[in-house]
């Protein structure tokens, strides 16, 4: 294990506050965008005396880089910078992300120590089935998995059969992959009467989406592989700003000799104590290109003390503030109606939460997959019954529940899952 996981949290924190120190400066002597902030804020770099200082800062939005596309927040010239990214947001102009060469070199340390965390050594074929290209997740991995000294396959997502055929020909030991196309492959293996249990993978590391412990617990069922949480974005690097131990699986160690990481109050912005839930906040320490101070990541989740390492952990994210969805009043997580479908034996975790309006009330629906074509129509309606008495007990919100076959949902071919189908705009 590299020294500074095990350093004090002395030793870690001086690192943190000249790193910020370094970062505060960097970004407000070469980026307009932070010099005016900081200036209406009134702050200055030099207000930063110790670390909890950077709470005098003022939080930077996913806006401000869409204000400034594509380059604007850049803090070099475009000359050092040797790569681009974009995030992968579906409405309006995506952002751009740069980096320097020294960038990427941290980001490939960090997937690279992301991947030995999870339990990879040198000897492991490596699968990397998050898409290659604007996204971060493929090259990300890539570079990270290589620099480990893995083999590496580079098979992008989509095209499922050419994935299976390719794990069973040449048998990975780990995938990289978000969970919601884990479960894509392991269905079509399914289908195709392939034993998943029997599988060469030993280590799955998966993220790029809110994934519930139901998912957790079905690939761990239904394979011997270990699932890691992976986390990351493309604004504050890509995949590797947090990653989980294989051996404790107790959530994301945020990689602390890079990040600054806070959880604020969504709604009054003010810090709030380890353990309490709400919006991760994150700084860079060592970005060159795209220094981030303050990023409203809107992923929600509580800091935790350190355990394997002495780096401090997130909880598994719930969601995204801006994913919840309000029916009637009620606040609702996509991940809390996954939850609730992994109770009932016969529903499989593929479902599409269809929002729409009756009138002036908002309706959802459920639309969830059962897990066996021969299920009778007893067991299809009973599931339905169940489904929509524990989402009502637990979360206090009617739904209508409608059970469709096997596969009828649409697959994430490529990457994130769409959960959720708002039509109360049209
Ligand atoms: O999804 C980077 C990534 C690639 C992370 C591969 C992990 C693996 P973006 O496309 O910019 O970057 O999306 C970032 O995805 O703010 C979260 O809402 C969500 N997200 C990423 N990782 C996780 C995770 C990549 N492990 C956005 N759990 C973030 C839950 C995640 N949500």
């Amino acid at each position: 294990m590299e020294q500074i996981l095990t350093a004090s949290r002395t030793e870690i924190e001086k690192l943190q506050f000249e790193r910020l120190r370094w970062t505060l400066k960097h970004a407000y002597e070469n980026v307009d965008h932070y010099r005016n902030a900081f200036d209406n804020f009134g702050v200055h770099p030099s207000d930063l005396k110790s670390l909890s200082d950077i709470s005098k800062f003022p939080l930077t939005q996913k806006n401000d880089l869409r204000d400034n596309y594509p380059f604007g927040m850049c803090a070099v010239p475009l000359s050092e910078v040797v790569r681009v990214h974009a995030s992968s947001g579906t409405t309006g102009k995506p952002t751009i992300v740069a980096y320097t060469q020294s960038d990427i070199n941290n980001w490939t340390r960090l997937v690279a120590r992301s991947i030995e965390v999870a339990g990879g050594t040198p000897s492991d074929i490596v699968q990397v089935s998050y898409g290659y290209g604007l996204f971060t997740g493929g090259l990300g991995a890539h570079y990270g998995a290589e620099a480990l000294g893995c083999a590496v396959i580079p098979m992008s997502g989509g095209q499922t059969e050419k994935q299976i055929a390719v794990i069973q020909d040449l048998k990975p030991t780990i995938i990289m992959a978000t969970p919601s196309y884990m479960l894509t492959i392991l269905d079509e293996m399914t289908s195709q009467g392939i034993d998943t249990k029997e599988l060469s993978l030993r280590i799955g590391i998966f993220g790029a989406e809110p994934w519930s412990t139901a998912i957790r617990s079905e690939i761990r069922e239904r394979t011997s592989m270990v699932g890691v949480d992976i986390y990351g974005l493309s604004e504050v690097m890509g995949p590797g700003v947090a990653s989980e131990s294989g051996l404790t699986l107790d959530g994301p160690i945020i990689w602390e000799d890079h990040f600054y990481p806070e959880v604020i109050d969504p709604i009054s912005g003010n810090v709030l104590p380890e353990g309490v839930d709400g919006e991760l906040v994150l700084t860079t320490l060592t970005k060159q290109a795209l220094p981030i101070v303050r990023y409203r990541t809107r992923d929600l989740t509580c800091l935790l003390p350190p355990t394997s390492t002495s780096m401090r952990r997130m909880k598994q994210i719930q969601g995204r503030s801006d994913d919840m969805l309000i029916v009637r009043g009620v606040n609702v997580f996509p991940t809390q109606i996954e939850d609730i479908i992994a109770k009932v034996p016969a529903l499989a975790p593929q479902y599409l939460l269809v929002l729409d309006k009756k009138g002036p009330l908002d309706t959802l629906e459920v639309q969830v997959e059962i897990r066996s074509r021969s299920d009778t129509a007893d067991v299809r309606t009973k599931a339905e019954r169940d489904l929509a008495h524990h989402i009502k007990s637990m979360i206090g919100v009617s739904v209508m529940v409608s059970v469709v076959e096997p596969f009828a949902i649409e697959r994430a071919s490529t990457g994130k899952a769409k959960r959720v189908l708002d039509r109360r705009q049209r």
